[in-house]
């Protein structure tokens, strides 16, 4: 496709672009597209050069995949701009979007590889060759998969591009065929897993959610713990022209944000306590009768019966025989049928739980020798106890309000509950994830028009539907199979095991590290930690498409290509239900490549290349399934439509009728735990098997550590970043210079703050200093700040040196805000 332009007057647009790549190319352009200053007129008028219009995908974390005309002059990119989407209401682009350019041409892009000749950390480096760089590479990796196995190498992913080739999906990328044929240590990112880990207690599965067009079914919507005014700035005019027709519009946030500003009825939270609030919404429910005994008996597990030991009484303790059923995929073996037994009241019999017309509620006689409790008994136990005062003394919210929200969730319905991570980055997410989801699932509000919970677009159960074997685990022409991941490791291990070269007691050597799509000097918690572990690697390599924080502790620096230098397709995004095709736009820069290009070229000189494929092959083969296939997913429709749906028309992602569970029905108890932290050996498994909940370790109110240190810090997902990217386009910098920290004005009167004054947050990990501004949206006694600035953007420490990089020992959850800090003026 092709657009006329209007005939540039006066001088040669074709040289001036070619000049300004020249200079960006040597770092000379602060950051920003091509400027028209300073340049010699020519004399002689030109042909206008044509703009062709390609497909392109805006593809960083922030979870939108806006699909994007990327306008090329001269092989340059000069503008982007939305593109049209088979269903219009998806049409979306934000300031990230149209400042592409920015970045591409940014003077911090990295353009060559490169080798580090100073300190790790420091800013010298040296311009090598690819063959250089690929050779060292191999060279160095040779030697330590030869001296110590392949797991001496790790290969850590972040989110960086949400891409099938060069990207970073975890699920299907073809970074996980790479790091299956290097047979090589897996590690990522250790982010957003806490709430829907607890969730999954509830409901066996993934997000609830419902297509965001379904929101105007909904009578009412509730953002819990979702802030898509930044985070997800291409969904809330779905809730908003909800809203507009009548959807009632709720906000339970401790901060008042955009959103809130839109909300009917806002609900402000103390930070890390929605548990609380949930538990006294439950106690509400069941209190009043409006959780159905018909419901209780028949769509959750509360019937079941609790051993002493706290199993469930099974039929085996009755003395019948498991079966067998399908082969689990998992371990290759039978699943072994013992279901759980319940006392059916109409036939006064103990029976399998999906015999039974009438399950016992409570008081049931113990059956052949085994005392029993239900598990309603034993959820009642614990719920009984969070009566709206108790839940309001520790959440802060109304016992009024708290009776409001749950006839709310009664009658008011059918109710829509977005859930982002808001909820997510605290030590105690997953007791919070449990109840929160029962409040939707206990009153029907799942599963229905207009009724979900959970994140609207969620879309890793469709990706899981792709030919994941043959694409991820490739086989050679001897028929022998890559060997897969050695193993994985969590960052809250990495430290540890790379200086004693020990894992839970037993060898386990890594010397090198490849970081892919990700800036964890930045993005995990504690910077100095990240540094540490980075620093105690013998040889690390880090792709990025500019000169990050991270790539100044490598010893090797790959220069990626741009998302629009190379063709790949969109996949696993959290706002459209499409597959996006990106089109090859531009030449890379420099001597840049695409990661799809360097992991094969790495391969190559490994002797691993002929596990390696085309990206064409590659794409065929993870859409080689009877799912796509279904769906008329094939690369060739990708390339011609652009745009490709993942689930039928009209289809609800979060079908709620039957659950993922053992007995397909809500659980409020379950007998057995499996931590999702692989460094756990120990943990209380009383805590874990009935609904429990604790205020988050380091701003609960009731610990020890904020009486020291008074405030709770929320980190802000930035509107003019996605996490880190962006932090190189100039544009953005004109928006938002430099760090700050938000504060409440009664506390910055107490602390003699005023506006602009220079602060030091500290606390017993480390400190920042950054300007001040007031904000009486925020409550007392929590502050926030953007979270995505690298180490020179601050006076002096660094906001990522406030967080702990422990997690709680059942999963492997960064808990960004459970951050406690002092203030002072300096
Ligand atoms: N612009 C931009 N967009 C992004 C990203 C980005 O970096 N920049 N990152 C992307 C990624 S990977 C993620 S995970 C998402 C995160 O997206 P969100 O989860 O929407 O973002 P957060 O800012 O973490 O928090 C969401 C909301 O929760 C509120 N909140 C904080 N603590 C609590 C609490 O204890 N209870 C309740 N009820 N609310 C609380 C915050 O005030 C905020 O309004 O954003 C994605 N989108
Ligand atoms: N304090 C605090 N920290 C947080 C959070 C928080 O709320 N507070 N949120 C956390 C969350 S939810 C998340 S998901 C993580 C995200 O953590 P990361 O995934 O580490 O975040 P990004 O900054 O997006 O890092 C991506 C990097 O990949 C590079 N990149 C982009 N495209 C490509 C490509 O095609 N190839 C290569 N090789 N590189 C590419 C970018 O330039 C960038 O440097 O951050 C977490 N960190
Ligand atoms: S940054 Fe996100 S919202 Fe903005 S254009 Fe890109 S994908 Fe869309
Ligand atoms: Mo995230």
């Amino acid at each position: 496709m092709t657009e006329k332009t209007a005939k540039p007057h006066g001088f040669s647009r074709r040289s001036f672009i070619k000049g300004a790549a020249a200079l960006t190319a040597a770092g000379a352009l602060a950051g920003c597209s091509p400027k028209t200053n300073n340049l010699e007129e020519t004399k002689e008028p030109q042909e206008a050069p044509e703009t062709k219009i390609f497909a392109g995908v805006c593809r960083g974390n922030c979870g939108g995949g806006c699909f994007l005309n990327v306008h090329v002059r001269d092989d340059q990119v000069v503008r982007t701009s939305a593109r049209d989407m088979p269903n219009p209401e998806y049409n979306r682009i934000c300031a990230r979007g149209l400042t592409q350019v920015g970045r591409i041409y940014s003077a911090d892009r990295v353009l060559y590889p490169m080798k580090r000749v100073g300190e790790r950390g420091s800013t010298d480096f040296e311009r090598i060759s690819w063959d250089e760089a690929l050779n060292t590479i191999a060279e160095k990796w040779t030697g330590y998969r030869e001296e110590f196995g392949p797991q001496s190498i790790m290969l850590f992913y972040g989110s960086g591009n949400y891409a099938l080739f060069s990207g970073s999906c975890n699920a299907v990328g073809a970074v996980v065929r790479f790091e299956n044929i290097l047979g090589c240590t897996d590690a990522g990112l250790d982010v957003d897993v806490g709430t829907g880990y607890g969730a999954t207690r509830a409901h066996g599965g993934s997000d609830l959610g419902n297509e965001l067009t379904d929101r105007k079914n909904a009578k009412t919507q509730i953002l819990w713990g979702n802030n898509p005014a930044i985070s997800l700035p291409h969904t809330l005019h779905f809730m908003i022209e909800a809203k507009e027709q009548g959807t009632r519009f709720i906000v339970i946030d401790p901060v008042y944000n955009p959103n809130t500003a839109k909300a009917d009825w806002w609900i402000p939270v103390k930070p890390g306590t929605d548990g609380a609030l949930a538990l006294g919404v439950i106690n509400v429910l069941l209190e009043n009768g409006w959780v159905d005994e018909e419901t209780l008996r028949t769509k959750t597990n509360c019937g079941l019966l609790i051993k002493e030991d706290g199993m469930f009484l099974r039929m085996s303790d009755l003395g019948v025989k498991p079966t067998e059923g399908d082969v689990d995929p998992l371990t290759g073996k039978p699943k072994i049928i013992d279901l759980p037994a319940v006392w059916d009241e109409d036939t006064g019999k103990a029976v399998a739980f999906s015999e039974a017309t009438k399950p016992a509620l409570k008081n049931v006689a113990p059956i052949e020798g085994h005392a029993v409790q239900t598990v309603y008994e034993n959820a009642m136990g614990y719920i009984s106890a969070w009566t709206p005062v108790a839940a309001s003394a520790v959440c802060g919210v109304s016992e009024d309000d708290i009776r409001e929200l749950a006839r709310v969730y009664y009658e008011d319905g059918p109710v829509t509950t977005e859930i982002m991570q808001g909820l997510n980055h605290y030590r105690n997410a997953h007791y919070t994830g449990w109840p929160v989801y029962l409040v939707g699932l206990l009153t029907g509000n799942a599963g229905k028009p207009g009724a979900a919970i959970g994140q609207s677009e969620e879309y890793l159960p469709q990706m899981m539907f792709s030919n994941i074997k043959e694409a991820c685990y490739p086989v050679d022409s001897s028929g022998k199979a890559a060997p897969g991941v050695s193993g994985h490791l969590d960052t809250t291990v990495f430290e540890e095991v790379f200086t004693s070269g020990k894992f839970k007691g037993k060898d386990y050597v890594v010397k090198s590290a490849y970081i892919h799509c990700s800036n964890p000097m930045v993005t995990m918690c504690n910077n100095d930690y990240t540094a540490r572990w980075m620093d105690a690697l013998e040889f690390v390599v880090v792709a990025d498409m500019c000169m990050t924080e991270t790539c100044k502790h490598a010893d090797i620096v790959l220069p990626a290509a741009h998302w629009f230098e190379q063709q790949d397709i969109g996949f696993l995004f959290s706002s459209h239900p499409y597959l996006l095709w990106q089109d090859k736009c531009i030449e890379p820069l420099g001597e840049a490549k695409s990661d799809f290009q360097i992991f094969g070229e790495i391969l190559d000189r490994l002797g691993l290349g002929e596990f390696w494929c085309t990206e064409d092959e590659y794409a065929e083969t993870v859409l080689n399934s009877d799912y796509w296939k279904s769906l008329g997913c094939t690369l060739e429709n990708i390339k011609t439509k652009g745009a490709v749906r993942i689930y039928p028309e009209g289809d609800k992602l979060g079908k709620a009728d039957v659950l993922a569970t053992e007995t397909g029905r809500i659980q409020l108890y379950q007998e057995t735990a499996v931590p999702n932290n692989v460094s756990t050996t120990d943990f209380d498994i009383s805590k874990e098997r009935g609904l429990y909940w604790e205020t988050p370790q380091f701003i609960g109110e009731d610990r020890e550590y904020r009486q020291q240190y008074p405030y709770s810090v929320l980190s802000e997902h930035m509107r003019t970043h996605t996490h880190t990217q962006w932090w190189e386009c100039g544009y953005v910098r004109e928006f938002e210079r430099e760090p700050i920290v938000r504060i409440n004005p009664d506390d910055a009167a107490e602390l003699g703050i005023v506006e602009g004054d220079t602060v030091r947050l500290s606390n017993d990990n480390g400190y920042v200093v950054m300007k001040a501004a007031i904000s009486a949206g925020l409550p007392r006694k929590m502050v926030s700040s953007g979270r995505s600035w690298q180490k020179d953007d601050f006076i002096d420490g660094h906001f990522a040196n406030l967080s702990s990089k422990d997690y709680s020992p059942m999963i492997a959850n960064q808990a960004f805000n459970d951050v406690a800090v002092m203030i002072e003026k300096i």
